[in-house]
């Protein structure tokens, strides 16, 4: 302990430059990551130096997207050393907690794409995989929301501002990317036609690295995050021309690249900027890959024995056609050599089926920006369409007709031609690659049997199930101490490397000492939220209330809506006096809205404006609470979820990937209630259907009712409470002075197709939620059912997910001799 406070000071003298008498916060905390760093370093350096030693295959994750969060505290508990740093910070006036609130938390995504990404390279540093994460250094990371008059406003999310005390900048290490140019042909020595793409524009790359940390065991990868640095300033000539401002302006353009994340999931903006983020990131990341595999092989064939690429969506796919135009262009390779290199080292995971995120770019612009690769994805087009004809002809389908094949080849071609002429990037991710993943069992299949299906039927090796997982080192032992510790007290802290152990806990559920530790426990992370809404919102909670969380990105899929409906029955019920066992309960909603998406941004404005009348209304008010929670984020869940007692799941059947946050949730022993959908169904599975709440219209059901023609109106006149919610919603009631200011909502249920079939599930739902209150008043049974939700949550483990992808896609096992403690 004395070690670290000494580096703790000596940090804030000479790496801050500060006096260690005035004591801020600001600059503890820093001082404090900094000494940690210092203890990372020599294990990340031992860490990479092993992989060459060993020749180990090693495994590059590439993602436009990371949600790390906080740093101070889970590098802390990894490296063993969370109690002396809680001592050393309290010999130098600190508490450790309100240290760690000076970090910021790094948002370089939006929601459960980029939060996987850093659950899974926390769990490849703990399996001592030998694993990197590629991505962007965002300036600017998801934008910071505020609630003005119930409305978000986005306000930038300037993270760098104060400094990053845990990346390393390496600006000497800096790689070239062009755009734009032209390619010029060209005969080699046998005759062959050769291409090179020359001049362009040229910008720099420039690598920040973040350690990245496994549970106790001297592992540490590496996160690396390129930066755009403008090419100006290494060429004289641009200033030399006497042209200054010129030559500074356009520095300031070229670093315009990485500046800002784009802060919509699941809807596609397809603007320039974006495919530029998108190349340079996929370039850089490249040419720092083959840099590593050229250090010890020469022949580019050993490549897939060596090097790993998993695709995180297709945000990254054109690293398909940029390893292909390396290896044809510039090792020299022929075509169908360089073709299996490729589909030997890229694996694709899919990660959403909304037909509105599927990736696609305007063949004029791919042909502008990036000549070469339109050029090389046109070649990959007309020879996957020559084996398409020749699969379907050897195949013994029947007779197909030249109809039904010319209609298979429009159906899968790289090239779509309306509205306008644009590649698929996911089909180029699919047939560049060995293996394509989706997230969840259903999921999967809905690739085989609907999105894919084509594929599935030309390639049906192809296609296979990854479920998601999370790190309980973060989602459970950090987030919540309180139950760890109680955990930890009876079957000791194996699980926190392996999450089956959790099992042991099973026969606990039957002790009513147990139970009882097991409700003081989340009783104290109650009152942990309490306290915190108490300082952010000025605002009372009820902690005997049943804590109901709804907290994700808003969007009509994930359908915030029907909550809000039944919590607008509830208010009916209690007003009306119709709720007389009604259970206490305050429900809390989070989540941010991409700031182009109309309906979310509507959803958030009318929950805010239900939160503010339910809340005013002193009829309801002690049995009924609504909470917003402003700028959901990865620290803030940490906060909410061990407090949870509901979890929320309730996006429409097949619709949901996967889902991650059901997954903290149940670890930290919320119940379920929720759809048949995405990973929900695994862990129904897992746990026992019958210890979760689950309700609603399966996938295939919908398909039935979408095709016999669904009408949401059938509802809206059959069920009275269900009607009373939505006219009180499109008239004023929560809008006082603003009529219709809600009624776009009631619309696109009533009259534009109810797409997510809100409606439909609604009645089910207020079924469920009856059995909720029901149950919880019944506190050891729900205790019960509480602690074997945690128990039985090992298979959904980010480790148990890294430990498949290693064996059935990358083929690369743990490095040997690995110090466990
Ligand atoms: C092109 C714009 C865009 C950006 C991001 C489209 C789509 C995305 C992501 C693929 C959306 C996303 O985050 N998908 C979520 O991925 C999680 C991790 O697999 C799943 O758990 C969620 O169910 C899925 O919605």
């Amino acid at each position: 302990m004395e070690g670290l406070k000494k580096d703790v000071i000596r940090h804030v003298v000479s790496s801050l430059g500060s006096d260690y008498a005035s004591k801020s916060a600001y600059n503890y905390y820093n001082a404090l990551a900094l000494a940690v760093r210092d203890r990372l370093i020599d294990n990340w350096i031992k860490t990479q130096r092993s992989y060459y030693d060993e020749k180990a295959k090693r495994v590059y994750y590439l993602s436009l997207e990371y949600l790390p969060g906080k740093s101070l505290m889970n590098n802390l508990h990894c490296l063993g050393i969370y109690e002396t740093a809680r001592k050393a910070m309290s010999d130098l006036g600190f508490s450790l907690e309100d240290l760690a609130e000076q970090e910021w938390d790094a948002g370089l995504g939006n929601g459960g794409l980029g939060r996987l990404a850093s659950c899974f390279l926390d769990s490849m540093a703990t399996l001592g995989i030998p694993g990197y994460g590629y991505g962007i250094r965002y300036d600017y990371g998801i934008f910071h929301q505020v609630i003005e008059d119930g409305k978000q406003v986005e306000q930038a999310d300037n993270w760098m501002r104060v400094g990053n005390p845990w990346a390393y900048e390496r600006g000497q290490h800096l790689f070239p990317v062009r755009f734009f140019g032209e390619v010029k042909n060209w005969t080699d020595e046998y005759g062959r036609l050769r291409h090179t793409w020359t001049a362009g524009d040229t910008v720099l790359a420039m690598p920040c690295d973040m350690l990245v940390p496994g549970w106790d065991n001297h592992h540490v990868i590496n996160m690396r995050l390129w930066s755009a640095r403008s090419d100006v300033e290494f060429d004289l000539d641009f200033f030399n021309t006497g042209n200054y401002l010129g030559a500074v302006e356009e520095k300031i353009f070229d670093e315009k690249i990485s500046k800002v994340l784009y802060p919509s999931d699941q809807i596609e903006e397809g603007r320039e900027l974006r495919l530029k983020q998108q190349y340079f990131f996929v370039t850089a990341t490249i040419q720092d890959i083959l840099r590593r595999f050229r250090k010890k092989h020469q022949d580019m064939t050993e490549l897939p024995q060596s090097v790993a690429i998993q695709l995180n969506d297709t945000h990254p796919a054109i690293a398909i056609a940029e390893l292909m135009r390396i290896l044809l262009d510039e090792d020299l390779l022929d075509w169908e050599v360089a073709w299996d290199i490729c589909v030997s080292t890229f694996a694709y995971t899919n990660h959403t089926i909304l037909p509105e995120a599927l990736e696609t770019w305007p063949v004029s612009l791919l042909e502008r920006m990036l000549p070469r690769h339109m050029q090389i994805i046109y070649e990959i087009n007309a020879r996957f369409l020559r084996e398409v004809e020749r699969v379907a002809r050897s195949e013994d389908c029947g007779q197909l007709c030249h109809r039904d094949l010319d209609h298979l080849k429009q159906r899968v071609s790289l090239i779509q031609e309306r509205p306008i002429k644009s590649v698929r990037m996911a089909h180029l991710a699919i047939i560049g690659s060995h293996s394509v993943n989706g997230v969840a069992a259903l999921h999967t299949e809905l690739l085989k049997a609907r999105v894919f299906d084509d594929f599935q039927r030309l390639y049906p090796q192809k296609i296979n199930n990854k479920t998601n997982g999370v790190t309980p080192r973060r989602w459970l032992w950090s987030a919540n101490q309180p139950l760890s510790r109680l955990i930890a007290s009876h079957i000791g802290t194996g699980f926190v490397r392996n999450l089956d152990e959790l099992t042991q806990l099973e026969p606990l559920a039957a002790d009513p000492a147990f139970r009882e530790a097991w409700r003081a426990a989340k009783l104290e992370n109650k009152q942990r939220l309490q306290a915190y809404i108490k300082r952010k919102l000025m605002r009372e909670l009820h902690t005997e209330h049943l804590f109901d969380v709804h907290i994700k990105r808003i969007h009509e899929y994930k359908r915030q809506v029907l909550n809000l409906l039944h919590v607008v029955t509830a208010y009916n019920r209690l007003r009306h006096g119709q709720a007389a066992d009604f259970t206490p309960r305050t429900v809390f909603f989070g989540g941010k809205a991409a700031p182009s998406y109309f309906m979310a941004k509507r959803i958030i404005h009318a929950i805010n404006a239900v939160a503010a009348t339910v809340n005013a209304d002193s009829r309801v008010n002690d049995k009924l609470q609504v909470v917003y929670l402003p700028n959901y984020c990865v620290s803030q869940a940490e906060r909410v979820i061990p407090a949870t007692e509901l979890s929320e799941q309730i996006s429409t059947a097949g619709m949901e990937a996967s889902g991650t946050g059901n997954m903290k949730f149940a670890l930290n022993g919320a119940l379920t209630i929720g759809t048949w959908d995405g990973a929900t169904i695994e862990m129904a599975q897992a746990i026992g259907p019958e210890l979760l709440f689950i309700f609603g219209m399966r996938e295939d059901e919908l398909v039935s009712l979408r095709q016999h023609g669904y009408n949401p109106m059938l509802y809206y006149h059959g069920d009275e409470e269900l009607r009373e919610a939505l006219d009180m919603l499109r008239s004023d009631a929560f809008s006082p002075g603003q009529h219709g200011l809600f009624a776009p909502l009631v619309d696109n249920l009533l009259h534009g197709g109810d797409r997510f079939f809100v409606l439909a599930d609604y009645r089910q739902y207020l079924g469920a939620q009856q059995d909720v209150g029901r149950l919880y008043l019944d506190q050891e049974e729900w205790t019960r059912r509480s602690i074997l939700n945690a128990a039985r949550m090992g298979f959904f483990s980010s480790d148990r997910a890294i430990s498949q992808y290693a064996r059935e896609i990358w083929d690369v096992a743990p490095m040997a001799g690995l110090q466990n403690g």
